[in-house]
């Protein structure tokens, strides 16, 4: 059924199992069916109260994802692919869950994943060589296997502010947002937070309220998503050509297929890039903007350039100088997550939206009436928090895992994330991470990334029973390589020089790391690959 699960409806839990997976997004719902395939048995813990992850919790208005939805789908059933009916081009928060929910049906999903239960502790006991794991609710299984499907942006942050518990008025995080309808009608509405999320959020929030007030940290950089419906025939083609384009995603390097730039934006003249730059502003997508030379993600002068035209955009659309002006980024274009956005720019010329640049004026603190800046005090009805997350490790950090001799796996990693492929740590025996820190992740179509994991995963434990092994975890040795791999890369690119979440920037005290791998899906496939032919070279298999 389809029906959300009430408490009382909680599923019994075994006791012991091959598989726990922590997660019923994209990635725990794909690995569940994979597992059952091969045989496991499992069991899926979820802190929400149905499937979909990402898209179960991040309800603000305006949530979209950014990757087409034709793309941004399954592919391992061609008869799923064949049957649901994309509507956008760029779905919305409930098309997208919908789907998920639709995935859980068709598989029938929901009979192995206990909901409103988050996982908090999981140690591994060297002698049985299993892990023993607990929940909020109280239950202990025996798994062979770990897998941490826990996403790499769902521990969600709040901003470091005095006097934030002191508010009196409704608060609200764009990634726990409420399951029914907020109606900001007539309200006097703060926003802190200029990410994808705030983006996304402030144009829809600005056609509700009397007044909408927005504190921006840093600019993002966003293009305008021309959304629109899907046409009959563009389905069609996509549907009657699936699975070549399938290989043409994996194969590429965000998994999404690009055509392969050629030439450096320092040899175009201004007139061609001004029209190549425009193609990709018109086509609505980010992929085709840092795609469109060879250099603009790795060379700062050539990244200067696609800046520049961008801060022209921006300043022929917000019609107040100092207001177009405070929107213009300065780092590098590319090196935070660029956003998709419908109307962002053109929601600061209307009369009810005010822009507070914090460079200028700092927030204080939060009072119980509203925010207070070095300026002034500003009083509002409601607070919308669009402050972010703890990425990539925070979600894998947050649970008390304890590996070999009960290290702590957040005590290991405290000065940075170490992984080998991304899909495992040392001293972690069968411990699983899909889409983990040094692999593709969020430089990639999550769903792409997703699904190579999760196959890589089943893989390896088939292997392993195969073989009548019972363990594996990465070489130390290994694991070295492929972190200074993974640094080798980053360092090549511009991406290091932004105080982004992908450097953990975003967070107090998180180390300085850039924790996704920048090598391209295609290439680290081919890795993955490699690795499991050579027998899983660099992973110990006992
Ligand atoms: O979070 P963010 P998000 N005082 O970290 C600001 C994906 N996503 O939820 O940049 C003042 O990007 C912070 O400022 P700064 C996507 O991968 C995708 O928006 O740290 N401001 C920043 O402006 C995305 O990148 C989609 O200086 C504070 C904002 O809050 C990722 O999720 C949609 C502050 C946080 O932005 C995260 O996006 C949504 C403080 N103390 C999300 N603390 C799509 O598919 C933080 N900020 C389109």
């Amino acid at each position: 059924s389809t029906a959300e699960p009430t408490a009382a409806e909680r599923r019994e839990v075994p006791g012991t199992v091959d598989v726990v997976v922590v997660g019923a997004g994209f990635a725990g719902m794909y690995l569940l069916h994979e597992l059952r395939l091969a045989g496991l048995s499992a069991v899926v813990f979820e802190k929400g109260t149905d499937v979909g992850g990402t898209w179960y919790w991040n309800r603000y208005p305006g949530a979209r994802v950014d990757v087409e939805s034709l793309a941004y789908s399954y592919s391992f059933d061609p008869d799923l692919e064949q049957r649901f009916e994309w509507q956008e081009r760029y779905p919305t928060q409930p098309e997208i869950l919908a789907y998920a929910r639709h995935v859980a049906d068709r598989f029938d999903l929901r009979r192995d994943i206990v909901f409103r239960t988050a996982v908090t502790a999981a140690h591994y006991d060297e002698a049985a060589k299993t892990w023993q794991v607990r929940t909020d609710q109280g239950d202990a299984v025996t798994a062979q296997y770990l897998v941490m499907a826990t996403g790499c942006l769902s521990a969600s942050k709040l901003p470091e502010i005095p006097g934030l518990e002191t508010y009196e008025g409704a608060t609200y995080h764009t990634a726990h947002w409420p399951h029914e309808d907020v109606d900001f009608t007539g309200k006097r509405v703060g926003i802190i937070g200029t990410g994808s999320s705030g983006v996304q959020s402030i144009p829809v929030i600005a056609e509700q309220a009397a007044h909408l007030t927005v504190f921006q940290r840093t600019p993002a950089y966003s293009l305008p998503a021309r959304n629109r419906k899907l046409t009959v025939e563009e389905i069609a083609d996509m549907k009657a050509r699936y699975r070549a384009y399938r290989k043409e995603q994996q194969e590429s390097g965000f998994g999404v297929p690009t055509a392969i730039p050629t030439k450096s934006v320092l040899e175009a003249s201004e007139e061609e890039r001004n029209a190549v730059f425009e193609q990709a502003w018109e086509s609505g997508s980010l992929v085709n903007l840092l795609t469109a030379y060879t250099d603009l993600t790795i060379d700062q002068e050539a990244n200067d350039v696609a800046k520049r035209w961008i801060h022209g955009k921006i300043k022929a659309i917000v019609e107040d100088p100092q207001t177009a002006e405070d929107l213009c980024p300065d780092y590098p274009v590319g090196t935070k997550r660029p956003c998709l956005d419908t109307g962002y720019y053109e929601t600061y010329n209307r009369a009810n939206v005010s822009l507070i640049n914090l460079r200028r004026e700092p927030i204080v603190e939060i009072t119980p009436r509203g925010i207070r800046t070095e300026a002034r005090e500003y009083e509002f009805d409601a607070i919308v928090y669009a402050t972010g997350f703890d990425a990539m490790t925070g979600a894998l950090t947050k649970v008390d895992i304890r590996g070999r001799g009960g290290a702590s796996l957040a005590e290991t990693w405290s000065a940075g994330p170490r992984t080998y492929l991304g899909i495992g740590t040392a001293g972690f025996p069968n411990l699983f991470m899909i889409t983990g820190p040094g692999s593709p992740s969020v430089l990639s179509n999550m769903i792409v990334s997703i699904e190579q994991h999760v196959d890589w995963v089943c893989d390896a434990i088939e292997h392993l029973r195969a073989q009548g092994l019972t363990t594996i975890e990465p070489q130390p040795e290994a694991q070295d390589a492929w972190v200074d791999h993974v640094n080798e890369v980053a360092s090549a690119t511009l991406y290091p020089k932004a105080n982004s979440w992908y450097m953990g920037a975003n967070v107090p005290g998180k180390p300085r790391v850039f924790m996704p791998y920048a090598g391209g899906v295609g290439e680290y496939r081919k890795k993955c690959d490699e690795v499991a032919r050579n027998g899983y070279e660099g992973f110990v298999l006992q």
